[in-house]
């Protein structure tokens, strides 16, 4: 069996960025990653590539471009877990010690839950999803194909990752159809199993106004159980009715979000709450039962929305954390829950949410992020790949905490920066 002093699982956004920070700090040989994919995406991006305003290429780098150039890399996937024994085992058969452990396993996409789905994206081009990397180059050309007759778009029944994804394409799809003249022959319809638009009050209300605006058609609490390729229908359970009633839709194009969960070999292991999500404290992101386990990301039961930018917020947090208990000292870092979602509204306009655990608005600029915004798009599409590749993914982006303080400092009402 192999050892290291620190095996991160996952190598993802949060598990390359954790990575990077340990590797600098524990040197050569001493940090292993556990990621089984040769292909590291930057899926913020895949909302811009389903409306042909990016290439998947673009989205795309080599994991080994972008994992720390110390660490070694275990191209394997993590089968099970043994925490009482400070191990794990890999898909391919290897036993894996470590002192210290950080899970960012991310999200497992269960298409398969929903009957005839995958039948749908595999045979019918007006079935997409943004979600996947070979499903999210079929949302453009189906965009561009589409005539007339009932867009839809779907939110899952379960937890998922940047819950403003489903809605952000949507906004897009309709902007495509306006300008290709087909707009007066598409209904546009969102379906989702949420009871609201958005969980934040102050975007919810800018996005309500966008939805009328743009004659959008929105029906709560509506799961989608069933796509039946073949007659082009889609079938949906009301979530409140006591009886599961079911309402058909007949699609023309349909954008799909799977259903979620954390990965099946961590669900399987005592590492995880009765959810399934990697059970860590929401302040200090250890585990609460093995103090020498840390989580952040997607996978862990972190009670915020799951983003890439939530995911860099908690690495700062981890790092600090996990260094304290390596040094044997007191956990002094705490997690604010802080989350953003670019909500695009067009091709060239995003209200950029930001908030905390409390759901309350924590801006970055002084200025009302909650209305559509050109230098917020900007934001998004041109500055945030920069910081993910080159900030993120090295270890030095923590979120725009430092940049909110500075922008606020001496304004009324804002947060005053914390004494040193
Ligand atoms: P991931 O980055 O998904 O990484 C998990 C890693 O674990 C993967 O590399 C995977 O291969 C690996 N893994 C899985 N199983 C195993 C195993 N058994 N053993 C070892 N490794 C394993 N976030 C934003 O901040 N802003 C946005 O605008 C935004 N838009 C999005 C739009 C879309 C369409 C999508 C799909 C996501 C979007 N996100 C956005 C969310 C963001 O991509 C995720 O929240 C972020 O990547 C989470 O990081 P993570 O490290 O937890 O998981
Ligand atoms: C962010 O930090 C981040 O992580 C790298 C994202 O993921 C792609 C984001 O989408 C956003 C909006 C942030 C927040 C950053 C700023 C500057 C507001």
């Amino acid at each position: 069996s192999e050892s290291y002093k620190l095996v991160v699982v996952g190598g993802g956004s949060g598990g390359c960025a954790t990575a990077a920070k340990f590797c600098r700090e524990l040197g050569k040989g001493n940090v292993a990653v556990v990621e089984p994919s040769e292909i590291h995406a930057y899926q913020p991006m895949w909302t811009l590539v389903g409306a042909g305003l990016k290439q998947l290429s673009q989205s795309q780098r080599p994991t080994s471009s972008v994992l720390p150039s110390q660490c070694v890399w275990i191209k394997d996937s993590a089968a099970s877990f043994d925490p009482k024994n400070n191990s794990l085992t890999t898909a391919g058969g290897k036993k894996i010690e470590y002192e210290y452990l950080v899970v960012a396993m991310g999200l497992q996409l269960n298409y398969s839950h929903v009957k005839g789905l995958v039948e749908a994206l595999e045979n019918d081009p007006m079935v997409c999803s943004n979600y996947q990397r070979n499903y999210v180059t079929k949302t453009f050309p189906a965009l561009q194909k589409m005539e007339s007759g009932n867009a839809i778009f779907t939110f899952p029944n379960t937890p998922i990752k940047c819950a403003g994804a489903p809605q952000k394409i949507m906004y897009l799809a309709e902007e495509i159809f306006r300008n290709r003249g087909k707009r007066d022959k598409i209904n546009v319809i969102y379906n989702t199993s949420l009871g609201v638009i958005f969980g934040v009050k102050k975007y919810a209300d800018s996005l309500l106004e966008v939805i009328k605006r743009r004659n959008i058609q929105v029906n709560y609490r509506t799961d989608l159980v069933e796509v039946k390729h073949d007659s082009r229908e889609a079938v949906f359970q009301n979530l409140d009715s006591e009886k599961g009633e079911t309402q058909t839709f007949k699609y023309d194009f349909l954008h799909a979000v799977p259903p979620m969960s954390t990965p099946d070999s961590l669900r399987a292991s005592s590492l995880v709450n009765e959810g399934g999500w990697l059970d860590v404290r929401k302040d200090t992101l250890q585990h609460t039962a093995y103090s020498n386990i840390f989580g952040l990301g997607d996978c862990t039961s972190l009670p915020t929305s799951k983003t890439a930018a939530a995911a860099a917020a908690q690495c700062g947090v981890l790092k600090k954390n996990l260094s304290a208990v390596m040094a044997g000292k007191q956990l002094t870092s705490a997690y604010d829950g802080y989350t953003s979602c670019p909500l695009i509204t067009t091709h060239n306009r995003c209200i950029l949410a930001e908030f905390d655990y409390d759901g309350q608005p924590l801006e970055t600029f002084p200025i009302d992020q909650g209305q559509e915004r050109w230098t917020m798009y900007q934001m998004k599409a041109q500055v945030m790949p920069q910081i993910y590749w080159n900030a993120m993914l090295p270890g030095y982006w923590q979120g725009p905490a430092v940049f909110r303080k500075l922008m606020h400092l001496g304004m009324d009402g804002s947060p005053k920066p914390a004494p040193a």
